[in-house]
């Protein structure tokens, strides 16, 4: 069983734009934005939608530079993120109830307080590069098992 996440992360020139999650699934983790697709959205749509209700933020270009399946052991159920760069953005920065959030230095990037295979994909993302992969967990700390690999189109 697959469910579909997106994933926006805002990142011009040496600085990121991450959200530190205030409740719900990875709380007390900085992240990109995003959230569950619903039914008959377009994957690009629920993208924007949850970017502006997370952070305030109205996109403007966002490319599609990933995807990510993640799996817990023990659970079926695999969840499938697409990962988008915002390359420009218009509106307001604003704290929601859910995330508070913080542009980074690209190279003060809060690693330790992030979903522990971000390490694993972050630096491609970085790069300009696009990228396919697996994770699977242990609980929500430990890596298992994670296979990444560049590719030309997502
Ligand atoms: P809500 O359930 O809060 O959406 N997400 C992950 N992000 C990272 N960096 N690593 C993971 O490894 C993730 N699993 C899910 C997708 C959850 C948000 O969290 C992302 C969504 O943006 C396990 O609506």
């Amino acid at each position: 069983m697959k469910k579909i996440y997106t994933l926006c992360i805002p990142y011009k020139g040496s600085q990121i734009l991450l959200g530190m999650k205030k409740r719900g699934f990875g709380v007390g983790r900085w992240n990109g934005f995003g959230g569950k697709v619903k039914d008959g959205e377009a994957i690009e749509e629920a993208a924007q939608r949850e970017m502006q209700e997370e952070s305030g933020i109205v996109v403007g270009v966002l490319e599609k530079v990933g995807i990510m399946d993640f799996e817990f052991e023990g659970n079926p159920e695999t969840l499938e993120v697409h990962i988008f760069h915002v390359k420009n953005f218009t509106g307001d920065m604003v704290e929601s109830e859910e995330m508070k959030p913080e542009w980074f230095n690209v190279n003060e990037i809060p690693f330790e307080s992030m979903w522990p295979a971000d390490k694993l994909w972050l630096p491609m993302f970085l790069e300009g590069k696009k990228f396919k992969g697996y994770v699977l967990f242990k609980d929500i700390n430990i890596v298992l098992e994670s296979q990444i690999t560049e590719v030309l189109a997502v």
